[in-house]
């Protein structure tokens, strides 16, 4: 199965459609599924990375885990706050993630992989060496049931973008492919911005891509919602400039929203973009609490509607479980 397409609402449906109508069933220690072998998906406009579908609303699991990558933790309390169920497809031990992303990506063995291939290209523009490794060969013999999907990151610096290319042993095309797709686009995205570039194609290249049977009525529901509007899923460009000390403060009003349990809005960045990031943080942190005062003046202060979709659902029922 081979594709190219704009955006991950499209990328999402012709999977499903393909795996459901001719994927091979496949038995397998993690449940009965359907199989295709040899999927790359290709994504011309990595900003469309968010799913406008009803049945595929992931945006703070996703975002969730892209800052869980970002932070380097391996804790699940982490990843639980935005991705409750995460617990239930990984291995814990000691309340961490053997497996975790976020360290093996800035600090496996003492290396920052994701600065390594930022220098490496500043360096070497046209190098075909910059990738990120994830899946490990002791992987394979600790005797741990959970074995990282992703192989390795690839990004290529071409014509003045920057092209990302995925390899991924095995992905879950309902719940896994989502996420993935939106937290390697966002760091294709941090590295092109680091690089002064702007992102290019996004391909992603599976061995295994399947859906498991127990999730077959997810990947039905979208089918049936039909061909999804490309306008509006687009998140906006990252501001040019260094990403990074921008990074540094989404993370500490990560903190201070997930940990310490602030309510106030957080002090701007003095960027709309990531300003919008903090404040969907902290819309998250008063639909946790049920503080329908608070998420009413969060949405007041609403500086885009892009998140709309995502949002004004949330809050809808929080005021109608005030009503009642
Ligand atoms: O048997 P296997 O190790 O491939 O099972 C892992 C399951 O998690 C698969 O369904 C895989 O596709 C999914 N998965 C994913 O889709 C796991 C990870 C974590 O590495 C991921 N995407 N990033």
């Amino acid at each position: 199965m081979r594709f190219t397409v704009p955006t991950l609402d499209d990328a999402l449906l012709r999977c499903y459609e393909v795996i459901l109508s001719s994927g091979a069933s496949i038995g397998s220690t993690r449940g009965a599924n359907r199989e295709v072998v040899g999927a790359q998906i290709e994504l011309t406009n990595p900003f469309a990375r968010l799913s406008l579908s009803e049945s595929r609303s992931t945006l703070y699991s996703c975002l969730g885990e892209f800052l869980w990558y970002l932070a380097r933790s391996d804790d699940i309390g982490f990843i639980k706050y935005y991705a409750p169920k995460y617990a239930e497809f990984v291995d814990v031990i000691d309340g961490k993630v053997p497996e975790a992303y976020g360290p093996r990506l800035f600090a496996w063995h003492g290396v920052d992989q994701v600065t390594q291939v930022i220098e490496l290209l500043r360096e070497r523009s046209a190098s075909r060496q910059a990738v990120i490794q994830l899946f490990d060969r002791n992987d394979l013999s600790n005797g741990r049931r959970d074995v990282p999907c992703t192989c390795t990151l690839q990004f290529l610096l071409r014509e003045n973008r920057l092209d990302a290319i995925t390899m991924m042993r095995s992905n879950d095309a309902v719940r896994g492919l989502p996420h993935d797709l939106f937290a390697f686009t966002m760091l294709q995205e941090l590295i092109a911005r680091s690089l002064g570039v702007e992102p290019g194609i996004y391909r992603h290249w599976v061995g295994s891509l399947h859906i498991y049977e127990r999730d077959g009525v997810i990947a039905q529901a979208l089918i049936a919602e039909g061909w999804q509007s490309t306008i509006g899923t687009a998140m906006p460009p990252m501001p040019e400039g260094n990403p990074w000390q921008y990074i540094k403060q989404l993370l500490e009003a990560e903190y201070a929203f997930r940990v310490e349990g602030r309510a106030e809005p957080w002090r701007s960045t003095g960027s709309e973009y990531w300003d919008l990031l903090i404040w969907l943080l902290e819309c998250l942190r008063h639909f946790k609490s049920k503080d329908l005062h608070r998420a009413n003046a969060a949405w007041e202060r609403r500086i885009a509607n892009i998140f709309d979709p995502y949002i004004k659902p949330r809050l809808n029922s929080l005021q109608q479980a005030e009503v009642k």
